[in-house]
């Protein structure tokens, strides 16, 4: 039989409640359980049976956690209270948990209908079970779609922005007329620790939030602040969270003692009742105690004194919970230690259980929810386009296939147009991307064509941008936001990596946050520029598992890559990175000023099925049979230009643009330089960590034993000015390498 271990809360639990005196037998149970608040005895016992299979739940996570069959031990001990924001809210407000908010779970769990077990889904992922049935074993997430639980990582406050976003995108997806999987007067609830709330992700969040209704634009979120005073060993400056929360402006405050259900249930109320009828943001400040340490393995009393930690535990949750019940004659004490053993004894017997459950043992397993990919139906969808009428409507002066041959950023900017018209739950939004049309007018017109509900700028914080688009794409929205420049995706990158990328693999594609994040990037700025606006970092893009990354050099190629990443984006869920090369944008030529070889005509609709370029397929310039180039983005204009020259001296080259930095078109690459025998990596990011590196591995993976060569940008930021083209990787040099690789004949490099 599975026991768990003893420990100081549950003595001091027993020694409380036998201290506590009977009241007589309670007749009635739809009555306050205290005078004056809204939880009934029978709500209050059903909450109490959410919050003892919550305490128990982390004793059996540390019983496996010692079995070795279990790998997690972050608790909710201390943070029972939460079961009462469950009470105040509905089934169907989404909810992104803090992961100490395992009552909250359980007493969600009992408000389906039939009710769900709950403690089942915790037990098997403290196992890191197969069967769990969100995260399927791959971390222990609270979530599950039919309780309207979102999973979330570990990464504290990272959720913040997503639930700022899905607030924000209640609303909107009712004003663009797209059917949101909850009712209209749900409420978001987001909760996270205090220490969370000092993270400047939590910061930025809170500030979209108030700067959203400040505008008066919707918001109905409630944020849960479950203030343990701690973060791991650190503690919080006491009175911090409520000094920096209550005169806040825009988001209402409220405060409940954590270890009162009725004043948690009741101040919650309030909180949902003001987030739910005034469309505005809350905050509820839940004051709780964290018992037996942060994790499992954290040795409390290396950071805490015995005097600092027994204090806690008269403030046990449980212990509260177990007093109104006897004081209001619904239990007697020795009813309340019943149900207590009851409860540890049900849940170390499914504990037991778990412990042989099957794991994921394969890779294939591990990684078959990481991003689904259905290439006919995307192929399918990106061939989709509005009716004329309504793309009449969109291009009023001229249809962009009836006008001059474009740019890359005026072709982007037909592209959305068309979208636009076609997809009605489509935003495009960003920093300047609304009036101004963008830095380099790619947006142009649209927030006139298409309206500001959906084409609109926002506030000046990528996090922001990036959350609103992770809560747009879960509630059924296809986000488009535009992040100004490369530079500016690091200060908010885990919004994309940690958050987006991550929610099909934790919810085995449950949830999925659709977005195509378009990026004006890379270097080559003529007369403007410097690091931030020369940036071609692009390493912390090609690592994230499931990305899709295009890097669209010509307009032509750019409209079709464009409608994959939107088609993969609705069809499959993609996390989609549009990398618009900013140099190119208004490039008009190749060769010669004013030979127009850079334009492109607009391709009519009917023809989009016939255009479709999927993820991850290149493109080949030139059937030359002395050497292959392999390039993208700017390198793709220098290289053509290089391989004109040769040509005009009789050794004609093929240039293999990628087009696609993820997936890597590894198999075309080898074909294409088999066909050569000789290959030049024309890179234009840097030499370390750059593109060329992966190119070169797709080779030698290969087994092409060839001369391989690779020209790249320096390992340097990129200075202001000329200076620039020190460091940069320049026509010159894809010229005498090009020259140097085909002078070798089979000997390597
Ligand atoms: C961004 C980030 N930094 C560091 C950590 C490591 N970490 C995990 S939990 C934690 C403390 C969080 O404290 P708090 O928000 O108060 O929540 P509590 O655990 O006390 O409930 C830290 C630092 C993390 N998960 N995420």
């Amino acid at each position: 039989m599975a026991q768990a271990a003893p420990d100081q809360a549950g003595d001091h639990f027993r020694a409380s409640v036998l201290a506590m005196d009977p009241a007589p037998r309670a007749i009635r149970l739809n009555v306050p359980v205290t005078e004056g608040s809204g939880l009934s005895i029978a709500a209050c016992l059903k909450l109490f049976d959410a919050q003892l299979a919550s305490r128990h739940a982390d004793a059996a996570a540390r019983w496996l956690r010692a079995k070795g069959a279990g790998f997690y031990t972050i608790g909710s001990s201390g943070h029972e209270g939460n079961a009462g924001v469950a009470a105040a809210l509905r089934l169907t407000d989404p909810a992104l948990l803090h992961y100490r908010s395992g009552a909250f779970y359980l007493a969600r769990s009992a408000q389906a209908s039939p009710p769900h077990d709950g403690i089942n889904d915790i037990l098997l992922g403290l196992a890191g079970a197969a069967a769990e049935p969100i995260a399927g074993g791959r971390h222990k997430v609270f979530g599950h779609p039919q309780l309207n639980v979102i999973p979330q990582t570990s990464t504290i406050a990272s959720h913040l922005p997503r639930s700022v976003g899905l607030a924000f995108a209640l609303s909107r997806a009712a004003k663009l007329g797209v059917t949101l999987p909850w009712p209209q007067d749900a409420i978001v609830v987001c909760s996270f620790g205090d220490a969370s709330a000092n993270h400047s992700t939590a910061a930025g969040a809170l500030n979209a939030a108030a700067y959203c209704t400040y505008q008066g634009l919707p918001l109905p979120l409630l944020l849960v602040c479950e203030d343990n005073g701690l973060g791991i060993s650190v503690r919080t400056a006491p009175g911090w969270i409520t000094a920096a929360q209550q005169g806040r402006p825009q988001v209402k405050y409220f405060q409940a003692d954590g270890a009162d259900l009725a004043g948690v249930y009741d101040t919650a109320l309030e909180a949902a009742a003001w987030a739910r009828d005034r469309r505005r943001p809350a905050f509820l400040h839940l004051s709780v105690v964290r018992y037996g340490g942060h994790a499992g393995s954290d040795v409390e009393s290396g950071y805490r004194s015995p005097a600092e930690i027994s204090v806690d535990l008269d403030r046990d949750p449980l212990v509260g919970t177990a007093r109104l019940l006897v004081a209001c004659g619904a239990l007697t004490p020795s009813e309340v230690l019943a149900r207590y053993d009851a409860s540890a004894e049900r849940i170390m017997a499914l504990a037991a259980e778990v412990t042989s459950a099957p794991r994921l043992s394969s890779a294939g397993q591990v990684m078959a929810p990481l991003a689904p990919r259905r290439p006919s139906m995307v192929a399918a969808n990106a061939a989709r386009y509005a009716p004329p009428s309504v793309r009449g409507q969109a291009f009023t002066s001229r249809r962009p296939e009836d006008g001059d041959p474009l740019t890359l950023a005026q072709t982007i900017n037909a592209t959305l147009a068309d979208a636009l018209a076609c997809r009605p739950e489509m935003m495009v939004f960003g920093e300047d991307v609304g009036r101004k049309g963008g830095v380099y007018g790619v947006t142009r017109g649209l927030a006139r064509q298409f309206g500001a509900a959906r084409v609109f700028d926002t506030l000046l914080d990528e996090q922001s941008i990036l959350g609103l688009a992770l809560g747009a794409g879960v509630a059924g929205l296809l986000p488009v936001p535009e992040i100004q420049y490369l530079a500016y995706l690091h200060n908010a990158a885990d919004q994309l990596r940690g958050e987006a990328a991550t929610l099909s693999f934790f919810s085995r594609a449950q949830y999925r946050n659709p977005m195509v994040v378009r990026i004006a990037g890379l270097a080559y700025q003529k007369g403007f520029g410097g690091h931030f606006h020369n940036d071609n970092a692009v390493a912390a893009l090609r690592d994230i598992p499931g990305l899709i990354i295009a890097v669209p050099a010509r307009p032509e190629d750019a409209a079709p890559m464009l409608r994959s990443c939107l088609a993969a984006a609705e069809t499959d869920g993609s996390v989609c990175v549009f990398l618009e090369p900013i140099a190119l944008y208004h490039e008009r030529d190749l060769h010669e000023p004013g030979d127009g070889e850079w334009l492109a005509p607009y391709e009519p609709p009917w023809r989009w099925a016939t255009a479709h370029v999927p993820p991850g397929r290149p493109r080949v310039y030139g059937s030359g049979e002395n050497l292959t180039i392999v390039t993208f983005g700017n390198g793709l204009r220098m290289s053509l230009r290089v391989a004109a020259r040769l040509q005009a001296e009789g050794t004609p080259v093929r240039v293999m643009d990628l087009r696609w930095l993820a997936p890597l078109p590894a198999e075309d690459i080898l074909r294409e330089a088999t066909m050569t025998g000789r290959v030049l990596v024309a890179d234009e990011t840097r030499r370390s960590g750059g593109v060329s590196e992966a190119v070169v591995t797709a080779l030698a993976d290969g087994g092409f034993t060839g001369p391989v060569a690779r020209v790249t940008s320096r390992d340097s930021f990129i200075p202001l000015g000329d200076a620039a083209a020190t460091v940069l990787l320049t026509e010159q040099a894809i010229e005498t390498a090009a020259r140097a690789v085909l002078a070798a004949r089979s000997e390597p490099l």
